[in-house]
């Protein structure tokens, strides 16, 4: 008896997807929570459901908060505390006007997704998947002087799009395996960060893409930059260029990636995310010259662990009476 009033007087959050054990056990402990054991993705029935009856929400990029749901919330709901630093699965202007405040976990995945960013990088260029498939299918019959080539990166010029942290963080590392780093900004970043990578800005990106051997995609997906790299754009490219997403698939053009590396357009790509995730373009499947991942940039035990982590904070402090660390406002996107 004693016990349920105290969860009665606890905030009732509801988390959509199963989190990591330590993040979940500090949730019981600290809030009224609804955790999802089964980790099934909530229909968008059971999101309106759980708007209803939250004070907080705690979703991943699987959840589509858009306008239609965010138009049902109960009055209680004050707090959309994302797992995920992108917030592009929630209408963050929509949220706001309804008085609801939106966070998000920055900065705890940049190495992570930077590593992975580069393990593409290198797993395209060198056709690593490939030559793992070679020897697990049992067709290793011995070394050639002229199999298996790949495109040495050494040398090369990467061009990052989007130098935030995570643009930074693949830049210092590109630096490391002999790239040269060019860049795509809104604006270009503080004299101390470029000069250190000795960055060279590009205002076009038209110009940039033309000029380098590999492109890495780290901005967000925002309405303005939803297929950045266009069919037009991704025709600027040189042939023996490749393609890295490790951000959203939304910013490329999914269908003219996949026609361009079909037709020997473009040298190959690397890809974490897609335009309709889970849904890969069909063509893209059948090419030999991609690395396909599943959304796995930020999945270390320590990162996920971290993301729970500053979700606890963004809702303690939020509860707390203080601004969120991590509140997203939508001039930021
Ligand atoms: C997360 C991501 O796994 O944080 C992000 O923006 O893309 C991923 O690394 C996912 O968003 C969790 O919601």
């Amino acid at each position: 008896m004693a016990q349920t009033s105290m969860a009665q007087s606890k905030p009732k959050v509801v988390v959509t997807r199963k989190l990591p054990d330590p993040v979940e056990a500090r949730m019981r402990e600290l809030f009224d929570v609804e955790l999802n054991a089964s980790d099934e993705p909530l229909t968008s029935e059971q999101l309106i459901e759980a708007v209803q009856r939250a004070q907080v929400l705690v979703p991943t990029v699987t959840d589509r908060i858009d306008s239609r749901i965010l138009a049902r919330a109960g009055p209680d709901l004050k707090l959309i505390a994302n797992f995920g630093a992108g917030v592009d699965n929630i209408d963050v202007a929509t949220a706001n006007a309804r008085n609801i405040v939106v966070t998000n976990t920055p900065g705890v995945l940049t190495e992570d997704t930077a590593d992975m960013t580069m393990a593409l990088i290198l797993a395209t260029a060198r056709r690593v998947v490939e030559g793992a498939q070679v020897v697990q299918g049992h067709q290793f019959t011995g070394w050639s002087p002229t199999w298996m080539l790949g495109r040495r990166i050494w040398g090369k010029r990467l061009g990052v799009i989007g130098m935030g942290r995570i643009g930074q963080a693949v830049a210092r590392r590109a630096r490391a395996f002999g790239l040269t780093i060019h860049y795509h900004n809104r604006r270009p970043v503080q004299p101390a960060i470029s000069s250190a990578l000795e960055a060279t800005y590009w205002e076009s990106l038209d110009q940039m893409l033309a000029r380098v051997d590999v492109v890495s995609v780290n901005c967000p997906h925002t309405p303005a930059t939803f297929h950045l790299l266009s069919a037009r754009r991704l025709r600027l490219l040189q042939p023996h260029a490749i393609v890295v997403n490790t951000a959203r698939g939304e910013v490329i053009d999914e269908a003219a990636l996949a026609n361009m590396l079909a037709r020997g357009e473009l040298a190959g790509a690397g890809l974490d995310v897609y335009e309709h995730e889970p849904h890969i373009n069909p063509k893209l499947m059948k090419l030999p010259n991609v690395v396909l991942l599943p959304h796995m940039g930020s999945a270390t035990v320590e990162g996920r662990i971290d993301m729970g982590e500053k979700v606890l904070v963004n809702i303690k402090t939020f509860l707390d009476g203080h601004r969120p660390p991590d509140r997203v406002i939508p001039a930021m996107l």
